[in-house]
């Protein structure tokens, strides 16, 4: 299973294809567009989230909701292109207007006109801009339908937001809940000051991150291998949090903390009763030895700053090479909440490409069968 993904920013539209679909998954469009509304959603957004009314649109691999084995291609329609046609159609337009060589510190720009020889950096930024999680979210609704049918769950919550953190535990079921408060975090005291921190970085023209935790619900042992070091669930997973724009680390289970404490602090204990291997602690993140283990997985990224800030940090112009402010025409403060989305999204395709693998099948039918058979 396989997402390629094309589309600029300010472009027509959005587009993917996945490959590698089973026939005959059962497909609910309407929770693909909740799923792309959410990720529009959350505390902190800019006038673009105004314009766009993202709806996923599907073009071929799927007939009367069922997955037919084909391609899956699909779109989401740019709607501010239609105030953007005149600078950026393919068939003619006028690039030395929304020319951008202020380059801004901490995005893609500067690089990226060097490496692909422009003296514009928006041939550069139309394509890195995190307008592109949209499309993965609308593939991450196709994945996680997937996902569901093997009874498998992913969910998640905002745990910090510009060193405001949420440190308590919470139980899979009350992540749920996140989704209703408007920067996902479970914590009000806490959300409420990270809500008034925000507001005061919009007045400042400044911007913040934050860490999410992602979990995986459901997931039976065994996915992902100890024999190759491609094929760890570990890597794969953290390489797809890693992908998404703005993240800047990322670790399951303990993480980071692990490395302070000692082996009888760390390790989950195994226990055996009723026919069942258990733990009664999770510091593994649900994966050991590279492979699931039949716990949770519990994965957590870290959010830099948005790098376009309204009040321009110090740069240089490209043409120019006179200092400069930044561009910073319109920002989000903190797109925390979409980050959350995307990343369950970047989760779900590298799991249902996982999951494939290791069941083969051309179809829902045989897959289900054969995972119904897994010890
Ligand atoms: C983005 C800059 C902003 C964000 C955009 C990502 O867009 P614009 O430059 O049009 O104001 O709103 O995110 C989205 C459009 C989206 O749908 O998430 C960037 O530079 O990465």
């Amino acid at each position: 299973m396989k997402l390629t993904t094309a589309g600029e920013s300010h472009g027509k539209a959005l587009t993917g294809i996945i490959e590698g679909l089973p026939s005959n998954l059962l497909l609910d469009i309407e929770e693909i567009n909740a799923l792309l509304a959410l990720r529009q959603s959350g505390y902190g957004r800019g006038a673009r989230q105004k314009i766009e009314r993202d709806k996923i649109e599907i073009l071929s691999g799927v007939r009367n909701r069922l997955t037919l084995g084909s391609p899956l291609a699909f779109l989401v329609v740019n709607k501010d292109y239609e105030n953007w046609r005149e600078y950026m159609a393919p068939e003619g337009c006028d690039v030395q207007k929304r020319v951008l060589t202020r380059v801004r510190p901490g995005h893609a720009d500067l690089t990226g006109v060097i490496k692909y020889d422009q003296t514009d950096a928006r041939n550069v930024l139309e394509r890195a801009s995190a307008r592109e999680t949209a499309v993965r979210v609308a593939a991450g609704g196709v994945f996680m339908q997937y996902l569901k049918s093997f009874g498998v769950e992913i969910s998640g919550y905002v745990k910090s937001v510009c060193g405001i953190e949420d440190e308590k535990a919470y139980a899979f079921e009350e992540l749920k809940r996140a989704k209703n408060e408007p920067l996902f975090m479970l914590d009000s005291e806490k959300q409420q000051k990270a809500m008034r921190l925000l507001d005061k970085l919009k007045e400042d023209g400044d911007t913040a991150g934050g860490v999410i935790e992602i979990r995986v619900k459901g997931l039976k042992s065994g996915f992902g291998s100890c024999m190759q070091y491609s094929t760890k669930l570990d890597a794969i997973l953290c390489a797809a949090a890693m992908s998404v724009q703005a993240i800047k680390g990322v670790e399951t289970g303990l993480g980071f903390k692990a490395a302070s404490l000692c082996g009888s602090e760390v390790h989950d204990e195994i226990f055996y009763k009723n026919n069942r291997f258990y733990r009664t602690t999770n510091n593994a993140g649900g994966i050991e030895g590279g492979m699931s283990n039949g716990e949770e997985i519990v994965l957590r990224a870290a959010m830099k700053p948005i790098p376009t800030l309204m009040k321009g940090l110090q740069t240089v112009d490209y043409l120019t090479k006179q200092p400069a402010a930044a561009a910073g025409e319109r920002s989000d403060v903190c797109a925390i909440c979409a980050a959350e989305i995307v990343l369950e999204s970047a989760v779900a395709c590298v799991l249902a490409e996982v999951v494939s693998n290791r069941l083969g099948g051309d179809n829902m039918r045989e897959q289900l069968e054969r995972y119904k058979n897994l010890r």
